[in-house]
């Protein structure tokens, strides 16, 4: 059964995320058709996409599926990992991204959001970042991901207090570009995806890849990459890393002992 449906009109692509029974959680299932849909989209007549999730979602994505976080032990977000990949080839896309988001956003679903191009969200979309709920370490490129959207203290608070961010402060603090009533979001978000359709596709890849490019120039001495990922062992090597996925899956509360 898809997990994904794709949808072409008028040079608009849509992808829509309809898991519901598992909130969209990302699994490599769902990733891998995704990625196909970017894929199929990139190479036929779309010059917009749109991300979404079926009508009325009250959970727009779970985030990665918790099932498929490795053992401690090894690295949970690695570069080949399934979520990981999905992020890179959104914000690689030759063609703008608009994530059109109703309802709560988790994990590293927030990363899927935000490595979108435009986010436009309904009164009832929540961004809620969850790696300490969990025990996990995140991983460098989304940290820098999030820091470089929402500055530092906003990604620490979020990062460490793992509590929603509502519609309306994430609006004011510009990780939405937009609220809308949920009964406007499709005519609004159509709307602009076919402003967009109708400008140069040739200067808009160029301008979204510089945009890329440059957002992402951060030097990394190998001694500072080597420390990351030391400390990023240090989490998913512990005993907290395994009490919080086992925590999630068990149903119960997790109870961290800071090692
Ligand atoms: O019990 P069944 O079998 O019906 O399955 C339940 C959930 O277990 C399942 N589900 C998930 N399965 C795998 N991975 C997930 N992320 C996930 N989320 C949900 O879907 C079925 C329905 O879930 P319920 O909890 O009953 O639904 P509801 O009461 O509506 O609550 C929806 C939320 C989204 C609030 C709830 O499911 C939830 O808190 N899910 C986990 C959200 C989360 O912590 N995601 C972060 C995953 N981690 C990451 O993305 C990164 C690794 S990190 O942590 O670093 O950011």
């Amino acid at each position: 059964m898809s997990m994904i449906l794709t949808r072409l009109h008028d040079d608009i692509g849509t992808i829509i995320m309809d898991n519901p029974e598992r909130r969209n959680a990302l699994s490599s299932k769902m990733v891998d058709e995704m990625l196909h849909a970017l894929e199929v989209l990139e190479k036929g007549k779309a010059r917009v996409i749109v991300i979404r999730a079926h009508a009325g979602a009250k959970v727009w994505s779970a985030g990665h599926d918790v099932n498929e976080l490795p053992i401690a032990g090894r690295d949970p977000l690695a570069y080949s990992d399934p979520l990981v990949t999905v992020l890179r080839s959104i914000q690689a896309s030759p063609l703008p991204v608009i994530a059109m988001i109703e309802g709560g956003v988790w994990g590293g679903a927030c990363d899927l959001a935000l490595s979108c191009d435009i986010l436009i969200g309904s009164p009832t979309a929540s961004i809620t970042m969850t790696p300490a709920k969990i025990g996990v370490p995140y991983n460098a490129s989304g940290i820098l991901h999030f820091m470089g959207i929402m500055g530092v203290n906003i990604a620490k608070e979020m990062f460490f207090s793992a509590q929603s961010l509502t519609a309306e402060r994430a609006e004011k603090l510009g990780i939405l570009n937009h609220v809308v009533p949920a009964d406007d979001m499709e005519k609004f978000t159509y709307e602009l995806a076919g402003n967009i359709a109708k400008n140069s596709p040739l200067s808009i890849k160029v301008i979204k890849e510089q945009i890329r490019l440059l957002a992402n120039a951060h030097p990394l001495s190998p001694h500072t990459f080597e420390r990351v990922q030391g400390l990023r062992r240090l989490v998913y090597d512990s005993n907290d890393y395994a009490e919080g996925i086992n925590a999630f899956l068990g149903k119960r509360p997790a109870v961290f002992q800071g090692e």
